[in-house]
């Protein structure tokens, strides 16, 4: 009894997902804080602008292969059956509509189930959509798919067992959203994935490839310095939401290229000796000088890693394609 009412109550901040985490990322060494922090209204409006810096290639050259192959894709995936639509991690949802074009124009109505942390960029990408996109209906789901698939049975309504037999499914997980993630946790996810189809259903994998170090560093710390401030944004975030006092002047944006972990890592390195004050946790941080906060890790792939995730986590590969200087790749793989 003595000991538990010693122990400080846990505030209320440390019990939300930001408090936890920040709690678990700055407590200890080395210091980290999760990506999933950089997007708020801000930081998602941040990386939209990164998407169309000229260092940043991925988005476009994703968008150039969807561009290309969007009939191809969907005809692969879609066999003689009628297409829905799955997308993980939907955000604005911008590539998409290349995919749900050439669906629209093979099957004159599509149901797209987007699955995304935001309501407000769900929302967006609903009524964008469906007013471009006559046929289509868009059913936003709120969740955060890092925690599994099971439990949004419910809100897909249809298990698997309810499915028409004249219907197949595609997941879309593109973008190289799995960069973000460690091989285990990408395996899982892609696990998690496979779960919620049967075989013959499709999932449209997007992963960004090794190259060059200076293309990847360039991509990580662009000229205008827009991913230093997505970066940075992380810390604004904090500081409003949970009474911080991280001074931006005081950290530096730094990309890293990992080459023994085959990843970009982005950081925020401390310029100076200093202890930050987060209120809401009632928790100091002591920074040393050089110190970094690690806020993100990017993974770069090869053909072999991401066709061995695929099959390990029972899919069979039914063909693959690339941009024109073979930076990205798409994967459209089958349940087996
Ligand atoms: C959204 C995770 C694919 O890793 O390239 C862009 C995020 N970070 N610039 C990526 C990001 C810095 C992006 N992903």
């Amino acid at each position: 009894m003595q000991a538990l009412t010693a122990l400080p109550p846990l505030s209320e901040a440390a019990r939300t997902p930001v408090g936890a985490e920040v709690l678990r990322g700055l407590s200890g060494r080395p210091k980290t804080l999760s990506p999933w922090l950089f997007y708020d209204d801000e930081g998602s409006r941040l990386f939209e602008a990164i998407t169309e810096l000229p260092e940043y290639y991925v988005t476009r050259a994703e968008r150039e292969i969807l561009a290309a192959r969007a009939d191809e894709i969907v005809g692969f995936a879609a066999g003689d059956h009628r297409l829905e639509i799955y997308e993980l991690g939907a955000g604005a949802a911008t590539k998409t509509g290349l995919l749900l074009q050439a669906a629209l124009r093979r099957q004159g109505q599509v149901r797209y189930r987007a699955i995304d942390v935001s309501s407000s960029a769900l929302d967006e990408a609903k009524e964008r959509l469906e007013a471009k996109l006559p046929g289509l209906v868009v059913e936003p789901i709120v969740a955060d798919y890092t925690d599994g698939l099971v439990h949004l049975d419910g809100d897909l309504g249809d298990g698997l067992s309810f499915r028409r037999p004249d219907e197949r499914r595609m997941f879309l997980y593109i973008g190289s959203s799995i960069g973000n993630f460690d091989l285990p946790f990408a395996l899982r996810i892609l696990r998690d994935i496979r779960r919620q189809l049967l075989p013959g259903d499709a999932l449209l994998l997007g992963a960004d490839l090794v190259k060059d170090r200076q293309i990847l560093l360039s991509a990580y710390d662009d000229s205008a310095g827009v991913t230093a401030a997505f970066n940075k944004n992380v810390l604004v975030r904090v500081n409003r939401e949970l009474g911080s006092n991280f001074n931006l002047q005081l950290f530096r944006h730094r990309a890293r290229w990992n080459e023994e972990c085959s990843r970009i890592e982005m950081h925020l390195e401390s310029l100076i000796t200093q202890i930050v004050f987060i209120r809401a946790l009632d928790l100091q941080v002591r920074l040393g000088r050089g110190e970094t906060i690690h806020t993100e890790n990017s993974y770069k792939f090869t053909d072999e890693q991401v066709e061995g995730l695929l099959g390990r986590a029972g899919f069979g590969i039914a063909k693959r394609w690339k941009d024109k200087n073979g930076w990205f790749g798409e994967y459209l793989a089958e349940a087996v």
